[in-house]
């Protein structure tokens, strides 16, 4: 095998931009358990914008918003509504990372540059990827601060309840139509990825949902990155529903791995996280089709767990509404034991339901 020209030791971080940084760090914090860790702004020297550093496990989520209207921020926010920007990928060699990736045709978003403050340095660089969204590589040298140089550590006076999220498991974009192809090629090309898995239209059929995906994934499998597109079918597609009010590409979900997603989900639908239904009938047949699991049905049903098997184990996997106004992202809560796969056997029933919900829109 060649050479990975690209290695990444993981996800760094995410950040999303958003309307209300404040108010969005408290409803991490109390509905999803993460911890406040860091903070920059005005008060640390940030004259334009705020972010907010959240973190559980491996996770860390960042929260940025604009603080004057001629913001290249105000733009992205009144463009896409609150929305991932920044999908950060910690590595050792950022500017070999950016040097690699612009070699072969990514588009630079920001050079790299050092940064530095008494904890010690970071490089990062950033490219461009699928619509407004960007990857920083992150080279965290010998830095022992609380997230990055520039930001102070903070804690929340809310005493979170972490609820066992674990770590990033993967984050999907949506791509315009026909443009499926395009991006799994500049993942191959430009990032040295593999095309992991192909779903189409006859994995994912229903009476209306139309879409394609592919999945792709860096050498070492920790970055997995499936991208949809829509296709024609009879109705409106849930991903030209997602383009329609993101108006444009950019991440859909992002699936967050738990090692105890009955514990996980009933502390979320305790918070008030609302997730997408099946029909109990999901439940009447799901040991013929998934045979022996460890887990009792009764609180997966209660719950509205989905299941499903591929060769090498199952996942256990649950879909949260859309988590703002506009119908774009949302969270999968994803428990894996062995199953390396996306939960094929589920597409047809969670599909369903994001038509009744986008039924409901008025958008199917
Ligand atoms: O990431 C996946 O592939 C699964 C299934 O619009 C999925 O979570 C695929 C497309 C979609 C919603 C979920
Ligand atoms: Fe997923």
């Amino acid at each position: 095998m060649q050479q990975d020209f690209l290695p990444i030791n993981g996800t760094d971080h995410i950040e999303m931009y958003v309307g209300n940084a404040k108010q969005s760090a408290l409803y991490y914090q109390y509905a999803f358990g993460f911890e406040l860790i860091a903070y920059a702004g005005p008060e640390t020297g940030i004259k334009d914008r705020a972010s907010y550093v959240l973190k559980q496990d491996k996770i860390r989520l960042v929260l940025t918003t604009p603080l004057m209207q001629d913001h290249p921020i105000a733009d992205h926010i009144k463009k896409h509504g609150d929305g991932v920007k920044v999908l950060a990928l910690w590595v050792d060699d950022a500017a070999k990372s950016y040097q690699e990736t612009t070699s072969r045709g990514a588009e630079p978003y920001e050079a790299p540059k050092v940064h530095s403050d008494e904890h010690g340095e970071v490089q990062v660089a950033s490219i461009r990827t699928y619509g407004e969204t960007i990857h920083t590589f992150v080279e965290r040298k010998n830095y022992n601060g609380p997230f990055l140089p520039g930001y102070i550590a903070k804690k929340s006076l809310y005493n979170s309840v972490p609820i066992g999220l674990k770590y990033v498991d993967h984050c999907v974009g949506n791509v315009g139509w026909g443009e499926m192809n395009k991006w799994v090629e500049f993942y191959e090309k430009v990032m040295g990825f593999n095309l992991l898995v192909t779903f189409d239209d006859k994995d994912i059929s229903t009476d209306y949902t139309a879409l394609m995906s592919k999945v792709v994934s860096n050498g070492n499998g920790y970055i997995k990155f499936p991208i949809n597109e829509p296709a024609e079918g009879k109705k409106k597609s849930q991903i030209e529903e997602y383009l329609d009010f993101y108006n444009g590409a950019g991440v859909q979900h992002m699936a967050i791995a738990t090692d105890d997603i009955i514990h996980t989900v009933t502390e979320l639908r305790e918070r008030g996280v609302e997730f997408l239904e099946v029909p109990s009938t999901y439940y009447d047949d799901l040991l013929d089709r998934v045979g022996t699991i460890e887990e009792d049905i009764e609180p997966l049903k209660k719950l509205n767990i989905l299941v499903d098997r591929d060769e090498e184990g199952y996942l256990l996997q649950i879909f949260t509404k859309p988590v703002q106004d506009r119908p774009t992202l949302f969270f999968e809560i994803i428990q894996r034991k062995g199953a390396k796969s996306f939960g094929k056997g589920n597409f047809k029933a969670l599909f369903e339901a994001i038509e009744r919900e986008q039924e409901l829109r008025g958008n199917l």
